[in-house]
Formats: structure tokens, C-alpha cells, sequence
């Protein structure tokens, strides 16, 4: 075993030891390889985690495949993000999935009527965004999957009733997750326990259906306004939807592509999603890998100087640009 590993590495090999699921261990194997500095000295323990990675990738597989029920956590990812909504029971997690998807999960008065999660898209613009409705958090019991996917979301939504004490709520649910050691933090820079990279949410706060509830939303601010910030909502009234979309689409940090054929129109409808930074080479290789490896120039409408601007490879694309590919 070479010494001299970063500190990265034993923080990456800790998650991977308290890992519960394969599918988290194969995450956590690809974070430990990465953060192996590569030289002769560390030869061997690369191959060593890489034969663990593909042998731990067959049973995550396997496991799929084999599952004499299919779990409900096993959902395939779809759209340019996956969202969980996360909170106490009765917070309006499930009409946020009704109101703004087409799936159709149970709305009740009566606590914990979600018990599997329910995936759901949501559209914003011309994209789509993946919800995922989970059951209410519970101080005693979370499923490991429950775990793999929060840790592995896009983005995790915390949401809070306006109407039922808010700050109790806040309060619980970011104990329960830490509690079950889910790394939640309010900033991304923060130094975790566990060495996970923190889990920043974004947190909601449902019921504010109209102004006469502006005070109690402005009294909960104050008091957090230091840590956390905060966008309310309502499903009933319609309140603040468009901003909560906006919200979303811009915490995922990502960017819309419109590919452009050489003598022909753009497609405005289905554009391509990128992560932001993304370069022309890298929306290449979105399209087809020996596509950016053949890949001479681009031309450019929207972030160029000038429409049709020829651009080189490593140039960074901007949300709506339209790219033609030269090859
Ligand atoms: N006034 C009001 N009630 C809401 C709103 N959203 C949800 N509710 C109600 O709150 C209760 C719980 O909602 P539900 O979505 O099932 O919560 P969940 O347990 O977090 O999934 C239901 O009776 C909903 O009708 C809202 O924006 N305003
Ligand atoms: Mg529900």
C-alpha cells in the first residue's frame, strides 16, 4: 500500500466501507479511484479497486435483474435532472408532484398515505425535470435505498408546511437526515463528518396560498436568513410556481443545446441539456462519440459575437445557443 495517499482517498474509502447498497458502492469505488494520484507506486491498487469496481457493478446489475420484486427505488432516470422532495408527513410533498407532473401519487389529509417513492416530469420551458414524491422521513427507519437516492439526486428539495410550525419542521427534518447520516449542509463548502461531499437542499415552503400569510413566511425567514434562503410556494393557489421552476433550472446548473445541421433549421423543441461550462467538444460527444473526435470547427448563434461566429472546440456554450458541427 503506497503512503502517500491525499486525504481524499481515506475519506472516500470510509464511505465506501459504510456504503449500504452495491449501487452506492460502485460510486463510491469510482471516487476512490479518481482520487488515487497516478504514478508507478499506486499501479497495483488501481487495478486492484478497478477488479472490485467491475465486480461490484455485475451485482448491482444482478441485483436489478434478479429481485424477486422489483423494488420501487429501482426508477429509471429521465429528463435533464432528478429532484426528490423530501420532508415530514403532510408537508404537500405528493401535491407537488400532482399539481406539477403527470403523475398521479395520493393526496391526503391523513399522514403517511406515501410509502414507496413516485417518480413524476415536470416540465419547465422546453425540458423536462424528474420529481420524485418520497414517504414522509421518520426519525426511526430510512430505507438504504432511500439513501442511495437522495445522495444520488440532482438536486434534494426539503419542503416545510407554512401552516404547521415550519421551524419545528426545519429543524427535525434536517435532524433526522443527519441522524441517518445524509450530509445535509447549507452551504457546499462546509466540512461534513463523514467526508461526503454536503448535500446542499433547496428548501420550500408549501401552503403560503395568499398574503395573509406574508407575515408568518417573513417572521421564518428572519430567523434563518443567515444559513438558508427560502422560495414559498402554493399547489392550491398557483403562488410562485413559475419562480420555483426557475429556481430548479437554475440549481441544476445546466444548459439547452439546439443542434443546428449544416443548411438546415434548427430544432427549437428538443433542445440538448448539457451541464454549464459545457464545450462545443463536449456537446459533440453528447450527440456521438466520433462526432468530437472528428470534430474541426463549430459555428455559433446566440453567446458568439455574431451570429454564425466559427468557434473551436473548447469554447464554452451558453443556455440556447445553436451549434452546427463541422467534421
Ligand atoms: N392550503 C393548502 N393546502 C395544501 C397545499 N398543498 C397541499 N395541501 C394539503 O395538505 C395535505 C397534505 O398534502 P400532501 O401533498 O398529501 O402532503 P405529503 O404528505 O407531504 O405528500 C392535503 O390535504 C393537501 O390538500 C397548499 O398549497 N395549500
Ligand atoms: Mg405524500
Amino acid at each position: 500500500m503506497p503512503t502517500n495517499l491525499p486525504t481524499e482517498y481515506y475519506n472516500a474509502e470510509k464511505r465506501y466501507k459504510e456504503a449500504d447498497t452495491p449501487t452506492e458502492k460502485v460510486r463510491c469505488l469510482e471516487e476512490l479511484i479518481s482520487a488515487i494520484p497516478k504514478h508507478k507506486g499506486t499501479d497495483h491498487l488501481r487495478a486492484d479497486l478497478r477488479r472490485k469496481l467491475s465486480k461490484m457493478k455485475e451485482a448491482a446489475q444482478t441485483k436489478k435483474k434478479t429481485g424477486k420484486q422489483e423494488s420501487p427505488y429501482q426508477i429509471d432516470w429521465e429528463g435533464a435532472g432528478r429532484v426528490v422532495l423530501l420532508g415530514m408527513a403532510n408537508v404537500g410533498k405528493s401535491s407537488v408532484l400532482t399539481t406539477l407532473t403527470n403523475a398521479t401519487p395520493k393526496v391526503d389529509a391523513a399522514p403517511f398515505t406515501t410509502w414507496g417513492p413516485t417518480p413524476g416530469m415536470m416540465p419547465i420551458e422546453n425540458i423536462q425535470v424528474q420529481l420524485i414524491d418520497t414517504p414522509p422521513l421518520s426519525r426511526d427507519h430510512i430505507e438504504p435505498e432511500m439513501k442511495d437516492l437522495i445522495r444520488n439526486a440532482d438536486l434534494v428539495m426539503i419542503l416545510l408546511d407554512l401552516q404547521a410550525f415550519p421551524i419545528q419542521q426545519l429543524e427535525d427534518s434536517l435532524a433526522i437526515l443527519k441522524g441517518h447520516r445524509i450530509e445535509i449542509c447549507c452551504r457546499d463548502n462546509e466540512e461534513t463528518e463523514t467526508g461526503r461531499p454536503p448535500i446542499v437542499p433547496m428548501i420550500i415552503v408549501s401552503k403560503h396560498d395568499d398574503a395573509s400569510q406574508d407575515e408568518d413566511f417573513e417572521v421564518f425567514c428572519e430567523l434563518f436568513a443567515d444559513e438558508w434562503s427560502f422560495l414559498s410556494i402554493s399547489t392550491e393557489t398557483g403562488r410562485n410556481i413559475d419562480q420555483f421552476k426557475q429556481k430548479i433550472f437554475d440549481t441544476l446548473e445546466i444548459i439547452r443545446i439546439y443542434s443546428k445541421p449544416p443548411g438546415k433549421e434548427p430544432n427549437m423543441d428538443a433542445p440538448f441539456v448539457m451541464k454549464k461550462g459545457g464545450t462545443v467538444e463536449d456537446f459533440a460527444r453528447k450527440i456521438h462519440k466520433e462526432l468530437a473526435d472528428s470534430l474541426k470547427t463549430a459555428r455559433v448563434w446566440g453567446s458568439g459575437q455574431f451570429d454564425g461566429q466559427q468557434v473551436s472546440r473548447d469554447y464554452v456554450l451558453h443556455d440556447e445557443d445553436v451549434v452546427e458541427l463541422v467534421v
